[in-house]
């Protein structure tokens, strides 16, 4: 057994897990970690201004590659400034470990005010966390970080937490490195598959709604496949956009709040498969709200999902592309009738849906068509809390998973280009554009000097109409136009970039397309300031 330190321990547990990049602040509980990765090459280090994108970039990063993205932050503050990350990653069942610094052994459990004490942090993130746990010995620390990344990888994704005290971090001890056993994924039971089955092939109308749980599990071909051969058409959340090409015939789109092309079609359904998705904003409108005698099949791999907001007829708990996969072959072996949808009524949906939005947003339309114009079918799209982001749900055209990143049912401002910095980290060859309110970029607008330290040549476009927009736009319409705290002051965005060594363009919604294509081929991080009137959000839409 080897003899190492416990910053030693991680590291190489770390690496044998295949982890490439920590994010990170320094701090003295943590120390031993950073000097284990003096010349260190495998295992490298990427350090930012603030914690709360360290763990950002490790959800962006996790978003792309589809595997773990780990932050390194001291214990106290370090963890609290990251917890908002820690929590949109819940939110979007993302894998991020978020390791943590602890003080010393001997103070736990003391509240006896040591540096950076929390008595007790643990359950600070327990309420974010799959699965948390405080290391003691250095001896445990391989078999904890080993059972982290295990928690990540099976079941429903979703953050974990390991801390360590700085004296096991410094101390030495024999440890032994867990080997590698095989993860096979969660599969449906067969008798639900056959019965899950039966309804679709004899439904008259069978719809299929995915989630972030269909990304999450990169089951597009498996969705396809089973979309095919059943001519059942696939609409999305904002989560599940991709899942197939949002050009495909059979696609519905994305949807939000109950908008989006499957309004028209929701009504029409007797049966529908959600895959991956808790079914609260399909249920949060009329139109898009499940309602009696329709049957829902609900595949999800979190059982307490399982008819949460609606009674399931048919259960499946499993992982959406070995869920999907059974439930395909079982179909095929039905024979599914083909073109219940009529091609010409799903192409009148989107139609419908088409004119909606033109008549209620034509600027953002015509800024969201313009980005996608530029963009090839695999950049990568941070979308914002901000309105073209809400927009974008509904008006950007996704074409590939794993290409369209929001931060779901956490909506969590400030967290779109920080996050997209870890994106581009994870695909340094792809175009990588943010989408953010100058509201949401100020919150980490310092980490411009990270984008030029490592080279993360992102383009961020800030849509600038001084204000906290959709909170003001809220007093706009629900409280008879009085305007309380939402108006802004704000720095010249473009002037921003350039003293922080990045590129500053700025552009009017017409100009938008020639300015992007310039910062696409320019080797520095840009950001494009956009200068817009207030906008109504899609939720400040009564229909
Ligand atoms: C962490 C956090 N704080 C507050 C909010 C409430 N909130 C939602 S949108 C918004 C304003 C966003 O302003 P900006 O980034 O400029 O985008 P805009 O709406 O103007 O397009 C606020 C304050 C939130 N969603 N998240
Ligand atoms: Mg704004």
């Amino acid at each position: 057994m080897p003899r190492m330190t416990g910053g030693e321990a991680v590291v190489e547990a770390l690496k044998r897990e295949g982890v490439e990049y920590l994010f990170s602040i320094p701090g003295v509980q943590i120390m031993g970690i950073f000097d284990a990765l003096y010349e260190e090459k495998d295992l490298r280090l990427v350090v930012v201004r603030h914690e709360q994108t360290a763990l950002y970039m490790a959800d962006g990063y996790a978003r792309v590659k589809g595997k773990p993205g780990v932050g390194l932050v001291v214990p106290g503050p370090g963890v609290q400034n990251a917890l908002a990350a820690v929590g949109t990653a819940y939110a979007c069942s993302s894998p991020v470990l978020l390791l943590a610094g602890q003080i010393e052994s001997k103070d736990l459990g003391k509240d006896g005010g040591a540096l950076h004490e929390v008595n007790d942090q643990l359950d600070m993130v327990r309420p974010i966390t799959k699965w948390c746990k405080r290391v003691i010995r250095v001896e445990e620390i391989p078999g904890a970080i080993h059972e982290a990344m295990r928690q990540m990888k099976t079941g429903r994704p979703r953050p974990t937490e390991v801390e360590i005290p700085w004296d096991t971090i410094r101390s030495g001890g024999e440890v032994e490195f867990p080997g590698k056993e095989p993860l096979p994924p969660q599969k449906p039971d067969q008798k639900s598959v056959r019965r899950a089955a039966e309804l679709l092939v004899q439904a008259q109308k069978p719809l299929i709604w995915a989630g972030g749980g269909a990304i999450v599990s990169d089951c597009s071909a498996e969705m396809k496949a089973l979309v095919e051969t059943l001519g059942a058409p696939v609409a999305t959340t904002a989560q599940g956009k991709g899942v197939i090409p949002e050009d495909h015939p059979l696609s519905l789109g994305g949807s939000y709040y109950g908008f989006g092309p499957v309004r028209w079609a929701m009504p029409e359904a007797d049966v529908v498969l959600t895959v991956g998705t808790r079914i609260t904003w399909q249920q949060a409108r009329p139109a898009t709200a499940l309602r009696s005698p329709q049957k829902l099949i609900q595949m999800d791999a979190d059982p307490s999902m399982i008819a949460k907001n609606y009674p399931a007829e048919v259960a499946l708990v499993a992982d959406a592309k070995a869920g999907l996969k059974a439930l395909a072959e079982e179909v095929r072996k039905m024979k599914a009738n083909q073109g219940r949808w009529a091609s010409s009524e799903l192409e009148k949906f989107r139609k419908n849906h088409r004119q909606w939005v033109q008549e209620k947003a034509p600027l953002q339309v015509e800024i969201i068509k313009a980005i996608r114009k530029e963009l090839a079918d695999d950049a990568i799209f941070v979308c914002g809390v901000t309105n073209i982001g809400y927009w974008s749900n509904l008006a950007y055209e996704v074409r590939r998973p794993r290409t369209f990143i929001t931060s779901s049912y956490f909506a969590t401002l400030g967290f779109s280009f920080p996050t997209a910095l870890g994106a581009k980290i994870a695909a340094p060859d792809r175009q990588v554009v943010c989408v953010v309110g100058d509201g949401g970029f100020m919150y980490a607008c310092a980490e411009l000097a990270t984008a030029v330290r490592y080279g993360i040549n992102l383009v961020t476009i800030v849509f600038n109409d001084q204000a906290y927009g959709s909170t003001k736009s809220d007093q706009l319409v629900n409280f008879r136009g009085r305007t309380v705290g939402t108006e802004l002051n704000n720095p010249d965005f473009a002037k921003l970039a350039e003293v922080f060594g990045a590129r500053g363009l700025k552009a009017t919604p017409e100009r938008l397309g020639k300015a992007l294509r310039e910062a696409l081929d320019s080797k520095q991080p840009v950001v494009i300031e956009v200068p817009v009137p207030t906008l109504i959000a899609p939720f400040q839409i009564m229909e």
